[in-house]
């Protein structure tokens, strides 16, 4: 809406853990729409509302940008990209989504004398988080060698990348297969429905209360 556009746009991980469940909150606030022909974005039928299918990492700097006005993303990636980010505006945090739950955690090889995060002083931990993990260890006072990786962060230890990776935990399956054990607790995260930054017309802005209000009445059970 700040380029003239007459409909709003809501970002919506294309492919993955937030996917099925975002869509299915739009539908429950009341959102009808059938998918482009690219499958590229989803175009609402009943409110002007279209929805922008991408990847979720993609999500923080739409909002950003302005190309999107909503948008449904896991704190995780909204947070890093805030700290590591060298805009000044950053995305607005509306609400929880309930979904995509999990724990960024620091995890250590099960037998590893790591037992507390002081122990990491003068170490390397393996992340696809470095902004987040960064923040942390300063908070903790914790002087360590962040590692940046951006798949398979489990496996690091293994081959002599690290000692220590910070990754994200649901169920623990993953750290169990790989032989890893938590320690610390780095952040709590789930899905959250975020805006943009940037200024809109009234009318825009009315059309976004509007949704906002409609997805939180969802979230609550009485959309
Ligand atoms: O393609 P695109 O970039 O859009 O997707 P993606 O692969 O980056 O993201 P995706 O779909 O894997 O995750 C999207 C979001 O889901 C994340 O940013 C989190 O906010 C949230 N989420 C919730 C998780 C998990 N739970 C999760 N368990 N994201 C990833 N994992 C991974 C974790 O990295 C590890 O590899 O699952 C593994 C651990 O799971 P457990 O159950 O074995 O502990
Ligand atoms: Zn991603």
């Amino acid at each position: 809406m700040n380029d003239g556009r007459e409909r709003l746009r809501i970002a919506v991980q294309k492919s993955g853990r937030l996917s099925e469940a975002s869509l299915d909150l739009l539908r429950r606030a009341g959102l009808a729409f059938r998918a482009s022909r690219d499958k590229l974005f989803l175009y609402g039928e009943n409110l002007p509302v279209d929805v922008l299918l991408v990847r979720d990492d993609d999500i923080p700097g739409l909002l950003v940008e302005g190309s999107c006005e909503l948008g449904m993303v896991g704190r995780n990636v909204l947070d890093e990209q805030r700290l590591a980010g060298d805009t000044a505006t950053t995305p607005t945090r509306l609400l929880d989504l309930g979904f995509g739950g999990c724990r960024l955690a620091i995890a250590v090889p099960d037998g590893s004398a790591i037992d507390v995060p002081r122990d990491l002083g003068g170490l390397r931990i393996a992340t696809s988080y470095p902004a987040l993990l960064a923040d942390w260890l300063r908070t903790q006072g914790i002087e360590a060698e962040v590692v940046l990786l951006t798949g398979s962060v489990e496996i690091a230890p293994r081959l002599g990348k690290a000692h220590a990776i910070c990754d994200l935990v649901s169920s623990g399956a993953t750290l169990a297969a790989n032989q890893l054990h938590e320690i610390a607790t780095v952040m709590h995260s789930q899905a959250v429905l975020a805006s943009s930054p940037r200024p809109r017309s009234a009318a825009a802005t009315q059309m976004l209360e509007r949704l906002v209000a409609r997805i939180a009445g969802a979230l609550s059970g009485a959309g």
